[in-house]
């Protein structure tokens, strides 16, 4: 049978995210920097923690620390959306998760596309942030026009990427050879493009009404706008880049610092001005400057129930309602302070947060649960008993108010515009073919099925 020889969509995810980082290592030698401040951090972090290198060990994770997590590109048009759902499910990656970034002042609604399950993300986590830029929050309605008749004459994906990817749609996979070609081609589209499509009084324009239209409309593509692999410790690596000479955004984007990780905490390095050249009326062209592309780094703690996150967003906006972070750093360490403080009304240990329902978490039985035989009984019983233990399950996805600092801090201080707040969930997935996955779903999918392989110890009908 033709499906065993197909190379499975986590190989192609994970070809896909080596070859996207070593063209974007060398687009953006900044981001090499970076990578070798995370995997220096990492060792140091590992050397003082000898017990953090055995669960990274036990996990089979820890010669992938230092590897990518996340992406993120924009694109124009409902179609580059459908076409771009459909290249990321031959990787195995799917759209979970809607995020309004109108109400941060980004005309842009967003999904992330990742792999779905416990094993998938294991095998390689990679995921890219996709955004949809929202010409309709735009009032200059002939430059919107201008703008959506440019996007409409675009291509971003090469012939031979939308054969291979309706050849994997009709057969059910890809061999090695069709595999490795569809990565090769995918690529192709994420690429920077340092010759506009537009001339530079078009790209001015563009700029004027938002710096994010004219990133999306000029370029023949979605350039990849950065990568982030994960640090063991986002402080030590904020604090160090400007040692390397690249200088960190403001601040520290999600929770405070934290003995319990929660959700997300994230930082990057703030965009780069790049050489462009833009068509002129002569046939020529003329050199122009064009700031998008940045590195980051992120740090994942426990998935937070609704009633966890509800606790987190109203901490983080009462954080924000105090000291609102300005893009110049001038009251980061106010901000920081505030946080902090703030903060202190999140339980710090994996117990309390555990039984507040505030987050999920894996049950497995210990060994003493493994030879119980005693009938079953409530779960905290099984705990207070040594029979059952319990693991934070990993946050995997992102965080509004988070990708809004991001991308401002990328769009430069003078950007921060206001929009009418207008999440459209229905158009996107209208735009985007089909609905997006429920995050919260995912994660109590995992605990619950990690519940039942506990019965026989705990009474499943109960918890
Ligand atoms: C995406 C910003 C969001 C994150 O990590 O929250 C993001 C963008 O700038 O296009 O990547
Ligand atoms: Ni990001």
């Amino acid at each position: 049978m033709a499906t065993e020889s197909f190379t499975s969509s986590d190989d192609i995810r994970a070809a896909f995210s080596a070859a996207m980082s070593a063209m974007y290592r060398e687009e953006v030698p900044a981001y090499g920097t970076l990578m070798a401040l995370v995997a220096q951090v990492n060792e140091e972090t590992l050397a003082g923690q000898p017990a953090l290198r055995e669960r990274l060990v036990a996990t089979d994770t820890l010669d992938r620390i230092c590897e990518e997590r996340h992406g993120a590109i924009r694109l124009g048009t409902p179609e580059e959306l459908a076409m771009m759902r459909r290249v990321f499910a031959i990787m195995g990656m799917f759209p979970v998760g809607y995020y309004d970034l109108s109400t941060a002042g980004v005309p842009v609604h967003s999904t992330a596309f990742r792999p779905v399950g416990k094993e998938s993300l294991s095998r390689n986590p990679f995921r890219v942030f996709t955004s949809l830029l929202r010409l309709d929050l735009i009032n200059d309605e002939a430059l919107r026009n201008e703008a959506a008749a440019i996007l409409a004459g675009r291509k971003i994906f090469t012939d031979r990427a939308v054969a291979l990817v309706e050849k994997a749609e009709q057969d059910g996979g890809l061999d090695a050879d069709g595999a490795a070609q569809f990565v090769k081609e995918v690529l192709e589209t994420f690429r920077w493009h340092n010759q506009a499509i537009v001339s530079a009084d078009m790209y001015k324009r563009l700029h004027d009404a938002h710096r994010l239209i004219a990133d999306v409309v000029s370029f023949k593509g979605p350039h990849i706008n950065h990568l982030t692999p994960r640090t063991l410790d986002i402080d030590k690596v904020q604090d160090r880049m400007p040692e390397e000479g690249i200088a960190p955004k403001a601040v520290v984007e999600g929770p405070p610092t934290r003995k319990c990780p929660i959700l997300l905490r994230q930082t990057s390095f703030k965009a780069l001005q790049e050489s462009v050249s833009f068509r002129n009326d002569t046939n020529g062209w003329d050199v122009g400057s064009h700031t998008a592309r940045f590195g980051e780094i992120e740090q994942r703690g426990v998935a937070l129930t609704p009633k966890g996150r509800a606790l987190y967003d109203q901490l983080l906006n009462e954080t924000r309602a105090r000291v609102r972070p300005a893009a110049d750093g001038s009251n980061a360490v106010a901000y920081e302070a505030a946080l902090a403080d703030i903060f202190k009304k999140f339980p710090d240990d994996w117990g309390s947060i555990r039984r507040a329902g505030l987050g999920y978490f894996t049950y497995t039985l210990t060994e003493k649960g493994r030879a119980y035989t005693g009938g079953e009984i409530e779960l905290e019983a099984a705990i207070g008993q040594g029979l059952v233990q319990f693991d934070p399950i990993v946050y995997e996805d992102f965080l509004p108010v988070s990708a809004a600092g991001i991308f401002q801090s990328n769009l430069g201080d003078d950007a921060a515009q206001e929009f009418v707040a207008s999440p459209n969930q229905i158009v996107f997935e209208r735009d985007l073919g089909v609905s997006v996955l429920d995050e919260f779903a995912h994660y109590s999918a995992i605990e619950r099925a990690s519940l039942e392989a506990c019965s026989g110890v705990i009474d499943t009908a109960v918890v």
